[in-house]
This record gives structure tokens, C-alpha cells and sequence, in this order.
């Protein structure tokens, strides 16, 4: 099957590629499985125009009816927040498709959607990665395994904090995918400004930012480069308070026997429930950073 038979990429997401006008690609996964209703309709709004305020056109990515969107209107975007929809994983596509199924797409599933639609930068919250406790679970999210071989850049806060980071950070240096920091040197923790790990390199503008993009491209790897944005220090979720939350959910994730792909939506929903709010907050703030940055980036191109 070629591209038209199975992507269908909206008509103003086409004609911006064909003139070569910046798009940035966004995941639909964050707004069906990690923000809570109705907010995550807002959301999903509120980053198209930040995306168009930004000079780029946004294509939201999803499986709707068995094929792959690439742009949604404004009703496909209500039907990624109504809820009910599966998590689509880029291994789940060929099933959803045969099966005439709807999913939002993951990060791995919106990389490989994108990069076939020629979308060169990708905007998200934070990236899957190693969970703590990998050496039982063998819990490692496909996100990675799909970045080593796609070469998008994807514009995120780090990897979500409830993950094992040191051990992630390892996994991408293994898997060939570059980090660069944007403004900083230390490794964004998602919730948290800092990880509390350092990254190897620092851009400081998207026009630099856009330079290591081109060479990327000069040089030709398979690999995604993954440019990690730090949320606002004063948008951050208490230190402390994430700490003792995280455990918690950590806790609860155990005693309740989640496991796959459920895990990752249970401790952002159990976050958000026990912390008030706050975690919820500086997700949207963090998601919202790196959507400006990615439109900014994709208009330096
Ligand atoms: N970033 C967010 N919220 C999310 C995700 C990313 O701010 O919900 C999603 C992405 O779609 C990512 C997925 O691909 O979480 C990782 O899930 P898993 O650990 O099951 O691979
Ligand atoms: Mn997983």
C-alpha cells in the first residue's frame, strides 16, 4: 500500500508541506490518555494556535475509522478528548487499521506517522522510556526503540519523571539518539525543570537549534534528535510534593497490578489527583513550552 492508499494527511497540512511551510507534528495520546476531561479538549486547542501562532501549521495525529490522520478538524479533535478511544502504539497500527479501529497515537506511533508524512519536528510532554523496577517488568516504552530508527526532532520536557531517568538517559545514549538541552545543561525532569542529571550539549535559540537539525539531516542518521525543553522553573511542580506523590503512585501502580500500557496513564492520573492540581498544571505548561519551541524551531528551518 503506498502513502495516499493509507495516510490521510489534511489539506492544510498538505499544502503547507508542499510549499515548505513549517508544520509541527503533535501526539493525540497526551490529550485521550494523560490530561483528564474536559480539560484536554481545551488543551488540544489551546496547542493548534499556539502551533499557528507560532507561523506553523499543527497536524494532531490519531487512527480514526482505520486510517491514520495526519491534521485533524475540529470535530476529529473532539472525538481524540471524548474518551473510549485506545492507545495506539506504532506495533498496534497495522491491527487498527485492519480492524478499522480509532486510537490516539504515542509518541512512537506519531513519530513514524509524522516522519511518513514528511513532518520534520514533533512537539509532546514528556517521552516514554525505562520504568523503575525494569529489571522485573522489562518495562520499557516502545517510544525508544522507535526514535533509534526515525529521524524526527522531537521538541519534550525530558522523559516523564515516574520513569527510572538515569536508566533512560542510558537507553538513548545506547540507542544512538542524540540530546540536546535547550537553555540549560541539566536533563528537564517533565514536572520538574531539572532532573537532576546533566545533558552533553546546550542550544540556546531555535536558530541553533535549527543548525543541529540541518546537520542531522546533513549527516544522515536513522536516529531522532530529541530536543528537551525544560518547563518554566516557576511552572514547576513542587520538588517535594512531587516526590512524596510520585511514591505514592508508585506504590499504588504496584499494589493494583498495572501493568503495559496502562501504566503510564495510572501514575499522570494519580498525580493529578493527589497533588491537587499541580501536576496537571505544569504538564500543560510543560507541553505548552515545547509546542512554541517546536512551531519557532520549525519556522527557523
Ligand atoms: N507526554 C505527556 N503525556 C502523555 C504522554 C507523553 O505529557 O500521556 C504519552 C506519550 O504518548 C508517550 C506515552 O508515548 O505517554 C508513553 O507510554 P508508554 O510508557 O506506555 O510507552
Ligand atoms: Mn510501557
Amino acid at each position: 500500500m503506498s502513502y495516499d492508499d493509507v495516510l490521510k494527511v489534511s489539506e492544510e497540512v498538505r499544502e503547507a508541506l508542499a510549499e515548505g511551510r513549517p508544520v509541527v507534528a503533535l501526539e493525540s495520546t497526551i490529550i485521550a490518555h494523560g490530561l483528564p476531561r474536559p480539560r484536554n479538549l481545551r488543551v488540544a486547542t489551546e496547542l493548534e494556535e499556539l502551533v499557528r501562532a507560532g507561523g506553523a501549521v499543527p497536524a494532531t495525529v490519531a487512527v480514526l475509522d482505520g486510517r491514520p490522520h495526519v491534521g485533524l478538524d475540529k470535530d476529529q479533535l473532539e472525538r481524540i478528548a471524548g474518551g473510549g478511544l485506545r492507545k495506539l502504539g506504532h506495533r498496534d497500527l497495522p491491527m487498527a487499521l485492519a480492524a478499522g479501529a480509532s486510537g490516539a497515537t504515542t509518541v512512537s506511533a506519531t513519530a513514524y506517522l509524522a516522519h511518513w508524512a514528511d513532518i520534520r519536528v514533533f512537539a509532546t510532554g514528556g517521552l516514554g522510556g525505562v520504568h523503575r523496577g525494569w529489571t522485573e517488568t522489562q518495562d520499557e516504552s516502545a517510544d525508544l526503540a522507535l526514535l533509534s530508527r526515525t529521524p524526527v526532532a522531537v521538541v519534550c520536557a525530558g522523559v516523564k519523571s515516574i520513569l527510572d531517568v538515569p536508566a533512560t538517559l542510558q537507553r538513548l545514549e545506547t540507542l544512538g539518539i542524540g540530546v540536546v538541552g535547550y537553555g540549560t545543561d541539566r536533563f528537564p525532569g517533565f514536572y520538574l525543570a531539572d532532573s537532576g542529571e546533566p545533558v552533553d550539549w546546550t542550544v540556546h535559540t531555535p536558530e541553533e537549534a535549527a543548525d543541529v537539525l540541518r546537520s542531522h539531516d546533513a549527516i544522515g542518521p536513522d536516529s531522532a534528535l530529541i530536543v528537551a525543553n525544560p518547563v518554566p522553573e516557576a511552572e514547576q511542580l513542587d520538588p517535594e510534593l512531587h516526590d512524596r506523590v510520585l511514591a505514592e503512585a508508585l506504590a499504588a501502580c504496584r499494589e493494583q497490578g498495572i501493568t503495559g500500557q496502562a501504566v503510564t496513564p495510572f501514575l499522570l492520573d494519580h498525580l493529578v489527583r493527589h497533588t491537587g492540581g499541580a501536576s496537571l498544571e505544569a504538564n500543560v505548561a510543560a507541553v505548552r513550552g515545547n509546542v512554541r519551541l517546536a512551531a519557532a524551531i520549525a519556522a527557523a528551518l
